[in-house]
């Protein structure tokens, strides 16, 4: 019997600014592996075609720039876009970060995710500063960085959108969600959440689900780092913080943040790093209700 031919996904991975943590967190993926991710078939008939990411190609130069935009071009409205990384809007934006030269200049960052947002099938912002902003956009922000979602809304670009926000993201939160795309379709407005997370994964507080819950319910908290107890007056913020870090672990199901005695930084949540700080400073009452809005505090 002949073998069923295998669908090619084309899928341009951009780094903008970025500390290059979600691309290394990806490459430690262990189920599916990243090898298994990259050179075989990610689900049943579909192989992810990476066609252009700086980290991982071999290729350099001229040569890559061009690839990327070709495969814009002959794939336009199929491929998918990840974009990692927060995307610096000055003025000057370029002197901030560029990918590749146009007639001897750079061409920003803004401006690559601009032309190939609007050109591709859906976009993945992957990583809190791609989702939200994060880090790069914390105080002071000279590069006037911003998430995706809030450029789309500035240029009103309306591809669908997908946010896969931690710092960094958990490799199944990336993979389960391509993957989960690629085999049933972009997810419904029902399955993704307020701030455009897949709920599969960060449906849940980091709260309902830990192991230290029975401590903080009975009201025995750890008064320094290495007490067993709650941390939560070690500034844990599981409480306002979603995703389902306390039932996957990290590292192939090693250990976790709180699992080694850290409390929880919030990292998946918008207004991280600015609205979660300090860390390591008991979640009060009045800092609560600030959590996920995008106003300044
Ligand atoms: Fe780094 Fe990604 Fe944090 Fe940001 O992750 S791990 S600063 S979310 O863009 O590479
Ligand atoms: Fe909640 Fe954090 Fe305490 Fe766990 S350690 S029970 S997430 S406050």
């Amino acid at each position: 019997m002949e073998k069923a031919k295998t669908a090619e996904c084309p899928v341009i991975w951009i780094q903008c600014a970025t500390c290059t943590g979600c691309s290394v967190s990806a490459l430690n993926s262990v189920s599916p592996s990243i090898k298994n991710v990259l050179i075989d078939e990610v689900i049943p008939g579909k192989h992810v075609n990476l066609r252009f990411q700086a980290t991982v190609m071999a290729g350099a130069g001229d040569a890559v720039i061009e690839e990327m935009k070709e495969t814009s071009v002959r794939e336009k409205g199929k491929y998918i876009l990840v974009v990692e990384g927060a995307i610096p809007t000055t003025d000057k934006a370029a002197d901030y970060g560029s990918i590749g030269e146009e007639n001897g200049e750079p061409v920003s960052m803004v401006e690559r995710v601009e032309t190939l947002g609007k050109d591709a099938l859906a976009v993945v912002a992957l990583g809190t500063c791609a989702a939200f902003g994060g880090i790069a956009a914390g105080k002071p922000n000279p590069a006037g960085c911003i998430s995706v979602g809030d450029l789309f809304k500035e240029k009103g670009i309306t591809t669908p959108l997908v946010n896969i926000p931690g710092c960094p993201p958990h490799p199944d939160w990336f993979i389960g969600t391509i993957a989960k795309v690629l085999l049933i379709g972009l997810p419904g407005p029902k399955e993704v959440d307020e701030y455009g997370r897949p709920k599969d994964f960060y449906g849940q507080l980091i709260h309902e689900n830990c192991p230290r819950r029975a401590y903080f319910d009975e009201g025995k908290f750890a008064k320094k780092f290495s007490d067993p107890g709650c941390l939560n007056e070690l500034g844990c913020k599981g409480p306002v913080t979603h995703a389902d870090c306390p039932l996957r672990l990290w590292n192939g199901g090693v250990n976790w943040c709180i699992g080694s005695g850290s409390p929880c930084i919030g990292c998946v949540e918008p207004g991280f790093p600015d609205q979660l700080a300090p860390f390591y400073k008991k979640l009060t009452e009045d800092i609560l209700p600030n959590i996920g809005s995008r106003e300044e505090v």
